[in-house]
């Protein structure tokens, strides 16, 4: 983090997305004692809170992450309350440890970044969409570089089957779409998040949001030699029009955990006809009264679809069940998500 960040004296509440809902959770003393500032970046050293004419960084420990609200402890940092959230993203955290990692808090909409490029993966897409959904916010995909593909039409075709929860936007990042077309999402108050993978365009969209009355909160040095946002960390802008929206590099690893109300919303159809099968632990393979088979067979679902959800929910049910304490062998693990994986042809 840098010293010389331009002065934010005139910062209100409302330009950090100050919500009603979290207005009920303090009375008028909390407030006096405890002025509530935005967590708009997150370190390893630290987090950087904003509030109203404050800019303060906080040391590792308190359990905040990018978006949350706190009242701040002007003593003690780390004692500020963290208010409740509305919604709350999060994965099990890369490498071995059982650890989850909290992505970002309050988020309103998140916007699952792909390219019409190679890049392009349902089943990528279908996890984020889970853990979004799951998060309590509203998944958006956008696909980006339709320049670059013969048929970005065809592509978003596929998009759209992923389920009839998640609207799908194609668009050149570059330019004045973005604030065209996301503008039913990037409205005063709300805070929008841009999740998917490396070099997909999310910065371009921020910065194409952005290009206008941003409140300048950046150090300079953290920008390109043109004055472009760069993505080092996780770190939330304020748009003039009173949004604020959420850059995130890349995730290359995306493992749920605790996804269960995600996926059985994402795929409700399935998880509907699951529950018709003759047995409650059905594993849709070869049992009888199987109405997920029953389905398969009469053409009304797409076979890939289906082992996608599988792997889903299996790896969720492993995740789940491992973080909250259940010892599983590593190879139980690998096995079981492995052979699905190998089935479907690729690590999604
Ligand atoms: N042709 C084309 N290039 C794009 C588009 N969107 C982004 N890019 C380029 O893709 C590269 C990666 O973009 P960036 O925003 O840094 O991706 P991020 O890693 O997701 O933040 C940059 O060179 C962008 O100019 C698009 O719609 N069309
Ligand atoms: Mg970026
Ligand atoms: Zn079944």
């Amino acid at each position: 983090m840098s010293d010389d960040m331009p002065p934010t004296d005139d910062l209100t509440l409302a330009a950090l997305g100050w919500q009603e809902f979290f207005a009920e959770q303090v009375s008028d003393a909390d407030l006096e004692a405890a002025p509530p500032v935005r967590v708009t970046e997150v370190h390893r050293s630290g987090l950087r809170a904003l509030g109203a004419g404050l800019d303060r960084r906080i040391p590792p420990g308190v359990a905040a992450t990018v978006g949350d609200w706190m009242l701040l402890d002007r003593d003690r940092p780390v004692d500020s309350r963290v208010l409740d959230r509305h919604s709350l993203i999060k994965r099990r955290a890369p490498g071995k440890g059982h650890e989850v990692q909290l992505i970002a808090a309050n988020i309103d909409t998140v916007f699952i970044v792909t390219s019409c490029t190679r890049e392009f993966n349902v089943a990528r897409l279908e996890r984020y969409a889970a853990l979004t959904l799951e998060a309590g916010a509203v998944p958006v995909i956008v696909m980006t570089k339709p320049d670059l593909c013969d048929d970005a039409q065809a592509m978003a075709d596929r998009a759209r089957t992923i389920s009839d929860r998640v609207e799908v936007v194609v668009l050149d990042a570059r330019g004045d779409a973005p604030r065209r077309d996301l503008a039913r999402w990037c409205r005063p108050g709300q805070t929008v998040a841009f999740l998917g993978s490396s070099g997909v365009g999310k910065s371009t969209l921020v910065n194409a949001l952005s290009d206008g009355p941003e409140i300048a909160t950046q150090p300079a040095r953290e920008a390109d030699d043109r004055g472009r946002h760069t993505t080092t960390h996780r770190q939330m802008h304020l748009l003039g029009n009173g949004c604020v929206v959420l850059d995130t590099p890349g995730m290359r690893e995306l493992q749920l955990t605790d996804t269960a109300d995600g996926l059985a919303t994402l795929f409700a159809d399935l998880e509907m006809l699951a529950g018709q099968c003759k047995f409650r632990d059905c594993a849709h393979e070869r049992e009888p009264g199987c109405a997920i088979m029953a389905a398969l067979d009469a053409g009304d679902i797409d076979a890939n679809r289906v082992e996608r959800w599988k792997v889903l929910v299996a790896e969720d049910t492993f995740n789940t069940e491992s973080l909250s304490g259940r010892r599983w062998d590593e190879k139980e693990r690998a096995e079981g998500i492995r052979d699905r994986r190998a089935r479907l042809g690729k690590g999604g």
